[in-house]
């Protein structure tokens, strides 16, 4: 069996004598190169770190494992967490593992159905409050203070821990870290995961450089880059529509350490680098996910130059958790036919 992610980075995660040791598949995502978009951006190296691969269809997993494992080894026996729909996912996922009861706390409407699914499916607990993110990511911290259970959100420094692991995959497979690194931002948990694990990494001498870190809000929830709270935070990408992102400071840092950038992309952008995605790359991923794809486009019409670079885009979530999203897509043909071959050679022209 693959050594678990738990098992082969224990030295560098907060992994005890005490620690449960268990795996749902978590990390080891591919790391894919691009075609078409590569040709697009003017750059050799470009790759996908197809993070969609993971157990629950989100890089989520990778700091869940590493949160509730810990919950167990202190005593936990439930957790909560608030969520836009991929860390609900998780959190249910393992807490179902573990026998630990899930509460979630959700943003009514906001969450795309396939999360939401998973939720359902896992048999977590779903409170749905009139709210944004934000809010219910209060509401989850004040019920995790003053009740016994375990606060998943990647507040929790367990979650962080877990999430540089993804660094760790993306130094080995290219054998030194990447000249740019993009990546979408909503909570903030995992630019700061990542930047972190690419420190470690150059510490530790695996890699000779750090990248720079390039991350991307949507318009409508970009509060990094506007430098202000986002009081009703709107975007397409239900995954990042986050007004105040619990992990803002480290996300700065990471840019400023890192002398790269946090920019933001519209709706449209975001739809555009989805549907590039899937119909040109054979990717299909979640349109938050699209969101850094959307900034490298961008970045590259206005004048970042990446020939002879060497690029990853974390591609963070599954195409398959926004069914609603997807079939909104205009399909390239899809028209009805007779049970009939004959017709269907002719109208492919192939008699
Ligand atoms: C697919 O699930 O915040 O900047 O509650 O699901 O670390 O928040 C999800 C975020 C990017 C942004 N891509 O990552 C949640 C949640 C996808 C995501 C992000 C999320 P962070």
């Amino acid at each position: 069996m693959r050594q678990s992610l738990l098992e082969k980075y224990k030295e560098h995660l907060p992994v005890t004598g005490g620690t449960p040791m268990f795996s749902m598949g978590e990390g080891a995502t591919p790391l894919v190169k691009s075609r078409k978009i590569a040709e697009l951006v003017g750059c050799d190296e470009l790759y996908f770190k197809l993070e969609g691969c993971n157990p629950t269809g989100s890089f989520k997993d990778r700091g869940m494992v590493v949160a509730v494992a810990k919950a167990i080894e202190a005593g936990g026996t439930s957790l909560a967490c608030a969520s836009t729909g991929n860390t609900s996912a998780s959190a249910a996922a393992y807490g179902a593992y573990c026998g630990l009861p899930t509460t979630v706390i959700v943003p009514k409407g906001n969450v795309s159905r396939g999360k939401l699914a998973q939720a359902i499916a896992y048999g977590a607990r779903i409170m749905l409050i009139q709210g944004s993110f934000d809010l219910a990511l209060q509401m989850v911290r004040e019920l995790t203070e003053r009740n016994p259970i375990v606060l998943v959100n990647s507040v929790n420094p367990n979650r962080i821990q877990g999430q540089k692991t993804a660094s760790f995959e993306v130094v080995e497979d290219l054998g030194t870290a990447p000249d740019y690194l993009f990546i979408p931002v909503g909570n903030a948990g995992n630019i700061t995961a990542y930047w972190l694990g690419f420190k470690e990494a150059y510490h530790n001498e695996w890699t000779s450089i750090l990248p720079m870190m390039m991350g991307f809000q949507a318009e409508g929830a970009a509060p990094i880059v506007r430098g202000d709270v986002v009081a009703e935070p709107e975007t397409i990408a239900s995954a990042i529509r986050i007004g105040n992102p619990a992990s803002w400071s480290s996300a700065i840092e990471a840019r400023d350490e890192s002398g790269g950038s946090i920019g933001m992309v519209s709706d449209d952008e975001i739809m555009d680098a989805y549907k590039l995605m899937a119909n040109g790359e054979g990717l299909f991923c979640e349109p938050a996910s699209a969101a850094g794809v959307a900034g490298l486009l961008k970045r590259s019409e206005t004048g970042l130059s990446l020939e002879g670079k060497r690029v990853v885009c974390v591609i963070t979530g599954s195409g398959l958790k926004d069914p609603d999203l997807a079939n909104e897509v205009e399909p390239v043909w899809m028209e009805e036919y007779p049970p009939d071959v004959s017709v269907v050679e002719e109208a492919l022209k192939l008699s």
